[in-house]
């Protein structure tokens, strides 16, 4: 089947060509979310090859952008095609997505894709546009598919739901490894960097983190049958790169050989699908709010005449018999 030029298909064919544009028009798409992502989402699933996702987290300026783009230009070498999703929170401040210097280097090797991608302007926000974008460059080829983001708060452990494999980038200065574990970090880590193990502290830093893997192996955090290693790396120097390559690469195996990768991918769908059921029934209850019907019981609830208690019974039994009722076949598998 040849594909009107312009359209989905074409744009993912020729993606898969290598067209980088093509690439970065059905991003930009995706990106805006609604309907339109979700098409091309659905388009790039069924073409989509289980491209090994590593996500790579951590706080402000570890170093996380240097060392993806080394990562990046050694993968490159080797023969893949790798691509990179730097996903921007703090866009919705300054306006405009910041793409680290060195992630910006790395494309200009026609094998490797960097994207960054703003949170601004996605009706879901990223638990929604993440999954959408990494299987465009999964259905184009890309394999892996580095996804940078800064960990703070909620954000990194979305990533890390939509990642085969997490590597935490830490560095000497930006808090201990309490605050990792505050942050969350531990939980979703499968590989720990160090970096700018030039400087003062370094050592420090990456004896406190085994202290706290082995603690939290302890304690029955995470997968049982893997270790997350505490590597230390100098990402300005490249030094100790290699060896964090081959730890993600270790931890794929593991995945592929250990069931746990089941058990991943299977957290995977139930995130990315409960992601998607919120928003739905976000739209719908506010539909529903909008109706007459719950108008008149808001304005009871508001006059005293019925408690919030009975209203929301009220109106969660007419949402669900509308929900049921007006029900379409699921649209693609
Ligand atoms: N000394 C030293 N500095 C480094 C090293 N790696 C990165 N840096 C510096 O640390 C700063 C932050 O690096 P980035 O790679 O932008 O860090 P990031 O984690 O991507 O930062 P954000 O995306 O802003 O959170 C830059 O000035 C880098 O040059 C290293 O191994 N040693
Ligand atoms: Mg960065």
């Amino acid at each position: 089947m040849i594909a009107r030029a312009g359209s989905v298909e074409d744009l993912l064919e020729r993606a898969a060509a290598g067209d980088r544009r093509a690439a970065g028009r059905l991003l930009t798409r995706v990106e805006r979310g609604g309907g339109d992502a979700e098409r091309i989402a659905e388009a790039a699933w069924v073409r989509a090859g289980g491209a090994h996702v590593v996500g790579v987290t951590g706080p402000p300026g570890a170093g996380k952008s240097t060392l993806v783009a080394d990562l990046v230009a050694a993968l490159a070498a080797g023969g893949a095609r790798p691509a990179v999703l730097a996903v921007d929170p703090s866009s919705a401040i300054t306006g405009g997505a910041i793409l680290g210097d060195r992630v910006r280097m790395a494309a200009v090797d026609a094998s490797v894709f960097v994207r960054s991608m703003a949170t601004r302007g996605h009706t879901g926000g990223l638990a929604l546009a993440v999954p959408g974008a990494v299987r465009v460059l999964d259905a184009a080829g890309y394999c892996p598919v580095l996804v940078e983001t800064v960990g703070a708060g909620q954000l990194e452990v979305d990533v890390s739901a939509a990642a085969d494999t997490t590597v935490v980038v830490t560095a000497p200065g930006l808090g201990d490894a309490v605050q990792a574990n505050k942050a969350g970090l531990f939980e979703v880590a499968d590989v720990f960097a160090v970096n700018k193990s030039d400087l003062d502290g370094a050592d420090h830093a990456r004896r406190d983190l085994e202290l706290m893997v082995d603690l939290s192996h302890v304690t029955g955090y995470g997968d049982p049958n893997w270790r997350p290693p505490v590597l230390t790396v100098s990402a300005a120097s490249g030094a100790g790169i290699d060896e964090v390559g081959e730890a993600v690469a270790a931890h794929r195996r593991h995945l592929a050989s250990s069931g746990s990768g089941v058990e991943r991918r299977r957290r995977r769908a139930r995130f990315e699908i409960a992601s998607k059921l919120r928003r739905r029934f976000d739209r719908a209850v506010a539909e529903c709010l909008d109706s007459e019907a719950a108008g008149a019981t808001v304005a009871a609830v508001a006059a005293g005449e019925m408690s919030p208690a009975a209203a929301t019974r009220l109106i969660a039994s007419e949402l669900l018999a509308g929900a049921s009722a007006g029900s379409s076949p699921a649209g693609g598998r």
